[in-house]
């Protein structure tokens, strides 16, 4: 590591299952290298954590400035989602009991949702990491856009319940941000992949805020 303060996140005190889980990532393409490699170790570290490949969801926005509106509406469409995936079990059931009345209608039948199907699943999601690297150039549009971003993800999992990772590093130079997305150019080393405490970080609020919306401490 050539910069000692950077610094990653230590193993947390119990190791999370995220297979169950459905993970959100939003992502801007401003300072494209950079967001690449920060996605890459995002996605390693929550297949790593159990999280399957069939429940990330992927989504990119312009620059920064756009991650708190598409965060907030992903997580949106997450709850729409599910709640319309709601009324095809409703229909299943109905099925189930046409056949028990013995119903030998010749029409053909609808396919039967399998309880054991193992699609992607269509659950709200579990958490959403947003993902971000605002490097400061002249003016005060930095200052501006961190503040902002910053504040209005801290305000989405703070109104939705739905846990908001901060994936947006906010660098003062180039050199800062390769180092903190593990592709530095430092003689030293190449830095640390901040992607992968992100998506350490998902799994874990998940699996806490899973327990703590049934009442379990
Ligand atoms: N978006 C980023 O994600 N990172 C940046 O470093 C960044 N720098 C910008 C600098 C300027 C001067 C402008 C005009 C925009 C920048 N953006 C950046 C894009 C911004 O987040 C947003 O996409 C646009 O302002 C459109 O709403």
């Amino acid at each position: 590591m050539s910069d000692p303060t950077i610094k990653g996140l230590p193993p947390p005190p119990v190791k999370y299952d995220g297979s169950n889980f459905r993970i959100a990532i939003v992502h801007a393409r401003w300072n494209d290298a950079i967001i690449k490699a920060l996605l890459e170790g995002t996605i390693n570290k929550l297949k790593e954590q159990g999280v399957k490949e069939e429940n990330i969801v992927v989504k990119s926005v312009p620059g920064s400035y756009e991650l708190p509106f598409a965060t907030k509406q992903l997580i949106e469409a997450g709850k729409v989602q599910s709640a319309n995936a709601a009324p095809s079990m409703i229909a299943s059931t109905t099925n189930l009991l046409s056949l028990i009345d013995n119903n030998t209608s010749s029409q053909p039948s609808e396919p039967k949702p399998s309880s054991t199907s193992t699609g992607p699943l269509t659950t709200p999601f579990d958490a959403v990491i947003s993902i971000g690297c605002l490097i400061k150039g002249s003016t005060m549009h930095f200052e501006y856009i961190c503040d902002a971003v910053t504040h209005g993800l801290m305000r989405i999992q703070l109104d939705t319940g739905t846990p908001v990772v901060f994936g947006v590093l906010t660098a003062l130079n180039d050199d800062q941000a390769l180092e903190r997305a593990g592709i530095g150019r430092g003689e030293k080393g190449k830095g640390h992949n901040h992607g992968e405490d992100w998506g350490l970080a998902a799994v874990e609020l998940a699996a806490q805020n899973k327990d703590w919306t049934k009442g379990v401490l």
